[in-house]
C-alpha cells in the first residue's frame, strides 16, 4: 500500500525491545536512545514488519556479558547509579566513566540498557547459528569502542564482540565491517591475537585545527593488528582512514572496491556489519557528506555477498536522519522499495516535518545540510585502495 514491492526471497529479522527507548545519557548528550522509537515507527508505518520475523529479546544476563568483560567491571557496572556514583572515586575513573568530555555518563537505568542492546544482539547472533535467519538486525546495538574493564565513547558493554563470539562457536571465520565514522577500535582490540575475525573499518581519521585528534585518535591505514609474525591475528585488521566531506560516489566506490576484496581473499563464514548512521551528511557529529541511498548502497554490497549477516546500529546523532537510514536499510534487507512521501499516519511525523530539504519526505539530500569542504581527493583515495590492497597481501590465506 505505501511503496512496498515483492521481498526476494531473504529471510530477515528484526530484533528490538521496546524498553531500551527509554534511557537518557543526560538533555545535552549527544546519544539519544529515541531515536530508536522513530526507527521503529518509520518501519512500521512502511508495512515492513509483515516482511520479517520480529523478536522481542530479553536482556543479557551478567554471565553473558562476561563472555568478554572482566566481571569486576561488570560488578561496578551492575551496580552504580547516579545516586552512588562518586567521581574522585579510582574504580570510576579507571573504568572509564564520566571524565571531562562525560562521554560515558552514569544514568538511571544503566546496567538494564546495556543488557537490553546486549541481549539483542545476541538473539540476532542466534538466529543465524540456528538458521532461522539469513539477516538478523539490532539497530538497537553496535557499540563498538568499549573495551573489557573501559566504558568509552559512549559504549559500556561492546555487544558486537559478544555476537562476534557466539557465532565463532560455528562459524571458522567471521568478517566484521564498520561504517560507522568513528574507528571500530574495541572490536579490533578484542579479536587482535586471532585469525577467526578480520576487522575492517571505514571512518573519518586525522587531526582538526586545534590540534585534537578525531575520536577515538586511532585505525591509519598502517594500522593492521600485530606486527609480531608469530601472532594469528597479524594482518588480520584493515583500515580505512577518510578525511572530512567524502561524498557519495567516492565512498561508494572506496566501500565497493575495498570490502569486496576482503570477502574474496578471507572467505568469511558470516558477516556482522555495523551501520552507525554518524557517516551521515549533516550528523552533529560526523564530517561526511553521505545521502541515505549511499550509505544503504554498503548494506546492498555485503548483501550481494549472500553470507550470513548480522546488520546492526551505532552511532548516529541527527535522530530523524538515522531513523530515516535505517528504515530504509530494513527495506534494502527485505528487498522492498520504499516510497519518498512519509505515510501520513506515523505518530512522531512531526519529527520529519518543517526541514529545509526533507519536509514530509524519507529521502532528503543531506550532501549539504552541514558543508563540509571535501577534502578526499580522486587521486589521494586512490592511493588510500592501493595501500589497502598492499595491506591484505600480508594476509596468509
Ligand atoms: C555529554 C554532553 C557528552 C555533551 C560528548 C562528541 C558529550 C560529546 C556532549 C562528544 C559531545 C565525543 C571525545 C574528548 C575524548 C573525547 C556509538 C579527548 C558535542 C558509537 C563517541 C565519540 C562516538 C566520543 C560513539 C567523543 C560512536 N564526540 N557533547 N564526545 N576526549 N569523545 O572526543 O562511535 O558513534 O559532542
Ligand atoms: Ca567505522
Ligand atoms: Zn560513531
Amino acid at each position: 500500500e505505501y511503496g512496498l514491492e515483492r521481498p526476494q526471497g531473504y529471510n530477515v529479522s528484526f530484533h528490538y525491545n521496546p524498553h531500551v527507548e527509554y534511557h537518557h545519557f543526560g538533555s545535552s548528550h549527544p546519544m539519544k536512545p529515541w531515536r530508536l522509537t522513530l526507527t521503529k515507527q518509520l518501519v512500521l508505518s512502511y508495512g515492513l514488519e509483515y516482511t520479517m520475523d520480529l523478536y522481542e529479546p530479553r536482556p543479557a544476563s551478567f554471565n553473558e556479558l562476561a563472555i568478554f568483560h572482566d566481571r569486576e567491571y561488570l560488578s561496578y557496572l551492575s551496580e552504580i547509579t547516579p545516586q552512588n556514583a562518586k567521581p574522585d572515586d579510582s574504580q570510576y575513573i579507571a573504568y572509564g566513566f564520566g571524565g571531562d568530555s562525560n562521554d560515558c555518563p552514569v544514568f538511571d537505568g544503566l546496567w538494564n540498557y546495556v543488557s537490553l542492546y546486549t541481549g539483542a544482539s545476541m538473539s540476532a547472533a542466534y538466529n543465524l547459528l540456528n538458521k532461522q535467519s539469513d539477516i538478523a538486525i539490532n539497530w538497537s546495538g553496535g557499540l563498538h569502542h568499549a573495551k573489557k574493564n573501559l566504558a568509552s565513547g559512549f559504549c559500556y558493554v561492546n555487544d558486537i564482540v559478544i555476537a562476534i563470539q557466539l557465532l565463532l562457536t560455528q562459524h571458522q571465520r567471521v568478517l566484521y565491517i564498520d561504517i560507522d565514522v568513528h574507528h571500530g577500535d574495541g572490536v579490533e582490540q578484542a579479536f587482535e591475537s586471532t585469525d577467526r575475525v578480520f576487522t575492517l573499518s571505514y571512518h573519518k581519521y586525522g587531526i582538526d585545527r586545534h590540534g585534537w585528534p578525531f575520536f577515538p585518535g586511532t585505525g591509519n591505514i598502517d594500522e593492521m593488528g600485530p606486527k609480531d609474525p608469530a601472532n594469528r591475528g597479524k594482518a588480520h585488521s584493515l583500515n580505512i582512514p577518510i578525511d572530512d566531506g567524502i561524498d557519495d560516489h567516492q565512498y561508494k566506490w572506496l566501500f565497493r572496491t575495498v570490502t569486496s576484496k576482503v570477502v574474496e581473499k578471507y572467505n568469511p563464514q558470516a558477516i556482522v556489519l555495523q551501520s552507525g548512521a554518524d557517516s551521515l551528511g549533516g550528523d552533529r557529529l560526523g564530517r561526511f557528506n553521505l545521502n541515505i541511498k549511499a550509505h544503504g548502497s554498503c548494506i546492498e554490497t555485503v548483501k550481494s555477498f549472500g553470507r550470513p549477516l548480522v546488520l546492526i546500529g551505532g552511532g548516529g546523532y541527527t535522530p530523524r536522519n538515522v531513523a530515516r537510514t535505517w528504515c530504509h536499510e530494513t527495506a534494502v534487507c527485505v528487498g522492498a522499495t520504499l516510497h519518498n512521501d512519509l505515510p501520513t499516519h506515523i505518530p512522531y511525523l512531526q519529527a520529519f516535518q518543517g526541514e529545509e530539504n526533507g519536509d514530509g519526505i524519507l529521502y532528503p539530500d543531506l550532501h549539504n545540510t552541514k558543508r563540509h569542504d571535501n577534502l578526499n581527493t580522486d587521486p589521494a583515495l586512490h592511493k588510500l585502495v592501493e595501500k589497502a590492497m598492499e595491506n591484505l597481501r600480508y594476509m596468509e590465506g
